[in-house]
């Protein structure tokens, strides 16, 4: 039913009305794996954090854990909807999954999985900031990422291969673990050349004895003044 445009103006209607806050299309088939040659495009999804849980989050980590939690939810509602529409449709898809449990220093430097970020980017949504995030110019890296690869032929965005981050060191200020290194990201640069994730992750895992998960620090994203109003 319909051509491939009519069928991505619905999945972006549909999107938008069970509350997506970002959608866009991403030619990932330059990011070159068996993945991407299978499924080069990206339908790359952003919902927003609440601004207030963001502000308040060093002193009530527990409100941001949960909100992040119920964000997961709604995300997942919007790839299962994707999803239905590219299946009815005769398109093959790939979920990636929201997140990968990351216990250790092994564990993350195994990680296989597809980066949001990259399908983001791809489809022009936002940039990588100095935090290693990715930024939005409407919602700053104050965002919750979802992505689903797909064979289907939608039209794709002009990418962002560069950031905006400018002389800004909002971010590398707030880390108190001078874990963010103040290098500005373009399309090549490596997570470790932005971040040292290896110790994000560690001081992140030293609460697990106390809270039985891992703590959500988040203060990189919350001293990031993109998208807020002066
Ligand atoms: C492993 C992981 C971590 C690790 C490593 C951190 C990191 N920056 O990757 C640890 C445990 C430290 C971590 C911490 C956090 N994480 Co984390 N994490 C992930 C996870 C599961 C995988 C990321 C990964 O390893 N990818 C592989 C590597 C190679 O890619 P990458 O570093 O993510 O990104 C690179 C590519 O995207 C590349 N790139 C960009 N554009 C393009 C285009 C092309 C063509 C190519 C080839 C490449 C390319 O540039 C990036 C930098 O080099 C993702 C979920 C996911 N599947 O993406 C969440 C994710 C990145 N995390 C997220 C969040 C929110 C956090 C925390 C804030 C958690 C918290 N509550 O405290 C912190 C912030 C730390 C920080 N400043 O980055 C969000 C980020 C949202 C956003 N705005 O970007 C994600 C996307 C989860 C989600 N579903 O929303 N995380």
């Amino acid at each position: 039913m319909g051509c491939t445009g009519e069928r991505q103006e619905i999945l972006v209607n549909r999107l938008r009305e069970n509350g997506a806050s970002l959608i866009g299309f991403g030619d990932v088939s330059v990011a070159e794996s068996d993945l991407t040659d299978n499924f080069p495009v990206a339908v790359s999804l952003a919902l927003s954090y609440d601004e207030k849980v963001v502000e308040n989050l060093h002193l009530g980590e527990a409100s941001f854990h949960d909100h992040l939690q119920r964000l997961n939810v709604r995300m997942e509602q919007l790839m299962s909807i994707t999803e239905d529409l590219l299946s009815g449709w005769g398109y093959q898809y790939e979920t990636i999954p929201l997140n990968v449990p990351v216990k250790s220093k092994e564990q993350l430097r195994e990680v296989r999985t597809f980066a949001h970020k990259t399908a983001a980017t791809c489809a022009g949504m936002g940039w990588v900031g100095k935090c290693a995030l990715l930024v939005t110019p409407e919602y700053g890296p104050g965002i919750k990422l979802g992505t689903v690869l797909t064979d289907a032929g939608f039209e794709t965005a002009e990418p962002m291969i560069s950031d905006r981050c400018g002389e800004c060191t909002l971010c590398v200020e707030a880390c108190p673990y001078g874990a963010v290194h103040n290098v500005n990201w373009e399309r090549g640069v490596g997570r470790e050349e932005l971040i040292a994730a290896d110790v994000c992750n560690e001081k992140r895992l030293d609460f697990v004895p106390v809270m039985g998960r891992k703590h959500n620090c988040g203060l990189c994203l919350q001293a990031c003044h993109v998208g807020k109003e002066d």
